[in-house]
């Protein structure tokens, strides 16, 4: 497997196209998710540490908008817990494909590895089975909004006792002057990491009507009518975060 870098938006383009998760970003997107998404493998690792706390026996781990599987494999890492399952699910055909490759390719590796199944599917289509934890990574932002809350209830009711919904989102934020300067933070994260300013005038265009943040009060809110009872955020980069939702 190869994956080059991220040049996507490098060239100036007449149009910027809506962003889609196609063969071109697939081939490019560790280099992608990393150099634009701060905090993402501290993120992703303990992922794989904290559902190593909340797995049961015998249920499903869900990794919902799988892309390649990074978090998949990092549950597989982490998670020795009996008879559970991961299901590792995307819609786009060219993720699913290079997902297998590369959980192929960590059974090469390791034994004794949790079995795992990757899907092409729609996640708001899924029937779940008993899950014990549920990893939304950064997935939940390009569910149409007004979607998210039936998804999240439905993983509300898959979820056995002592299960955890692990949500990660790019946050937006009601104070403007907030607002504001995680945006130029975040802009500062990108140009640090090698993309120019064209590149990321480019990117934001074509990911502007795709990817829509929520605050952090609009998530709590909605995991809440969503039938959480508790909403523990446990790691924040700039304008990215991640959250363990409780049952
Ligand atoms: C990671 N979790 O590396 N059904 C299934 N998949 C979907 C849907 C849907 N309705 N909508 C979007 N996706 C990964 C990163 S990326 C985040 C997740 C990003 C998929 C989409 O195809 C893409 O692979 C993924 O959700 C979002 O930890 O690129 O910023």
């Amino acid at each position: 497997m190869t994956h080059d870098p991220d040049r996507l938006f490098a060239a100036p383009l007449a149009a910027v196209p809506d962003f889609v998760f196609n063969e071109d970003v697939a081939r490019v997107f560790p280099d992608m998710i990393k150099r634009s998404v701060p905090g993402y493998p501290t993120i992703v690792e303990n992922i794989g540490v904290l559902a190593g706390q909340f797995a049961q026996p015998g249920t499903v781990l869900y990794d919902l908008g799988c892309s390649l599987g990074a978090v998949t494999q990092a549950l597989r890492r982490h998670v020795k817990s009996e008879r559970c399952q991961v299901l590792a699910v995307d819609n786009s055909a060219a993720m699913v494909e290079r997902c297998r490759e590369y959980l192929h390719a960590q059974d090469a590796m390791f034994q004794e590895l949790l079995p795992v199944e990757v899907r092409e599917a729609d996640i708001l289509a899924l029937q779940f089975q008993p899950a014990s934890v549920v990893a939304l990574n950064f997935t939940l932002q390009f569910i149409a909004p007004e979607c998210r809350t039936d998804l999240l209830a439905r993983i509300r009711q898959s979820l056995v006792p002592g299960g955890a919904l692990i949500l990660s989102e790019k946050l937006c934020f009601d104070d403007p002057a907030e607002q504001a300067l995680l945006t130029e933070l975040h802009l500062a994260f990108k140009r640090a990491n090698g993309y120019s300013d064209l590149e990321i005038a480019q990117k934001r265009s074509a990911i502007e009507n795709v990817l829509i943040p929520d605050s952090l009060d609009s998530h709590r809110a909605r995991l809440q009518e969503a039938g959480f009872s508790r909403v523990v955020p446990w790691f924040q980069c700039l304008n990215f975060a991640s959250l363990i939702a409780l049952p």
